[in-house]
């Protein structure tokens, strides 16, 4: 593939690419430090709303700073691949199932990293050096896709695009290659704050900012115990949350024309199933020390949260496991089911 060298012309031919290749959207940015983005990450951690969560949170000023990991870098790449209609909608009831958010229904992020490798293979096709960063510590994808245009910075924290609103997942191709940078969007949400109260833990503190010690997708993913407060809410989700995305009208027709369910997986199949039939199953997920337990605890509590006492004996089975934190989780789980009443929390809020 040829590529031009002058900026404008590369970004254009890199565009096409890109689109070609599946992206949804695709825009240019520089690289300078995104230094209110590492002052806010600072402020997260500061205040404790980080939650304990790594990624970005722990090295800030290199997430924020693309240079620090590819001295090379001018110009950053980024696409946008929305995963609706294909990752379908979770049906609403579906006894014994827990229910997995679209992103991570399956691997949504493949066919991204194929995309972005496309316009890296072509990038250095021409000659320039490429690396293709997607939800890597090394930088901070929603500040770059804000930079480059492919859309908003939501009152959820998301980046909202029009026509896919937040169902998009994002990535970039960094590369040593001038290309001509787009221009931000103008929009942001107006008037709208439909996913603030939407989130069923009032997680979204504030317009665009999230206390990841009341985030479902946060707890869900974190080792050790699921505060008590926070159990019921979790409902039937074994992994990731979407309430605030489905609150958000820019993506509300993509949703509405979603038609397949998918989504669910078996209660039981999780609470029987060996270790390594559960990291194989959900090797997708992100499961810290790729710990299986995550998922069992998360199963009892989407299990004490159905109000099905046949789950009940599957439950009580772990009330002897090695894992004190599944032994409590199942504790709590079984006082709802067969306890003081089916679906309600332990009242002791063991
Ligand atoms: C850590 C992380 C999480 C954490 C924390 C999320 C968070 N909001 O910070 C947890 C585990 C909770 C999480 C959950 C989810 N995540 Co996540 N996550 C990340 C990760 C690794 C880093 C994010 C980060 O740096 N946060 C730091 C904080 C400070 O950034 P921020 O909240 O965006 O803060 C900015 C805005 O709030 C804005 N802002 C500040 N004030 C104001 C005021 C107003 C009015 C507005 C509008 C904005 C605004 O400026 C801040 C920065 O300066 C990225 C991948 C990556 N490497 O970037 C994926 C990423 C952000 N996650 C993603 C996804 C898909 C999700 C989930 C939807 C998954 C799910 N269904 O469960 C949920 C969504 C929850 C939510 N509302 O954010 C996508 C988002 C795609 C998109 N379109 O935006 C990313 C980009 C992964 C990817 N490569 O696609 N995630
Ligand atoms: S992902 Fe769920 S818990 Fe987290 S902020 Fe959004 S609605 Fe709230
Ligand atoms: S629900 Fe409304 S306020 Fe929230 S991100 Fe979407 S458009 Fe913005």
């Amino acid at each position: 593939m040829d590529l031009a060298t002058d900026p404008s012309t590369l970004a254009r031919r890199l565009t096409q690419i890109g689109h070609r290749a599946g992206l949804d959207r695709v825009g240019i940015a520089g690289i300078d430090t995104f230094a209110t983005v590492r002052s806010s990450i600072e402020d997260r951690v500061a205040s404790g709303m980080s939650g304990g969560l790594t990624f970005t949170f722990n090295h800030p000023e290199r997430s924020t700073d693309i240079t620090q990991s590819l001295p090379w870098a001018r110009s950053l790449v980024v696409g946008g691949k929305a995963y609706l209609p294909e990752a379908g909608s979770p049906a609403a009831t579906v006894s014994r199932t827990g229910r997995i958010a679209r992103f991570a229904e399956r691997d949504h992020y493949r066919p991204l990293r194929s995309a972005l490798g496309e316009i890296a293979a072509a990038l250095e096709a021409a000659g320039h050096r490429s690396e293709v960063v997607c939800d890597d510590n090394r930088l901070v994808d929603r500040a770059a896709a804000v930079r480059a245009g492919v859309g908003w910075w939501g009152k959820n924290t998301m980046v909202i695009a029009p026509g896919h609103g937040p169902w998009m997942l994002l990535g970039t191709v960094v590369t040593d290659a001038h290309v001509e940078a787009s221009e931000p969007m103008r929009r942001d949400c107006g008037t709208c704050d439909a996913c603030i109260p939407a989130c069923p833990t009032g997680a979204l503190v504030a317009p665009g900012v999230l206390d990841a010690r009341r985030c479902l997708a946060a707890l869900l993913q974190q080792p050790g115990s699921i505060p008590t407060e926070f159990r019921a809410a979790v409902g039937d989700r074994i992994y990731g949350c979407d309430d605030c995305l489905e609150a958000c009208p820019p993506g509300g027709r993509l949703l509405d024309s979603v038609g397949s369910t998918r989504g669910r997986v078996s209660i039981e199949y999780i609470l029987t199933a060996s270790d390594a039939e559960l990291l194989d199953h959900f090797d997708r997920f992100y499961l810290p020390r790729r710990r299986p337990g995550i998922l069992r605890r998360n199963a009892l509590v989407a299990a004490g949260n159905s109000g099905d006492v046949e789950l009940a004996a599957l439950v009580t089975s772990y009330l002897t496991h090695p894992d004190p934190v599944l032994v409590e989780h199942a504790a709590w789980a079984r006082e709802c089911l067969v306890g003081s009443g089916a679906g309600q929390p332990a009242p002791s809020g063991k």
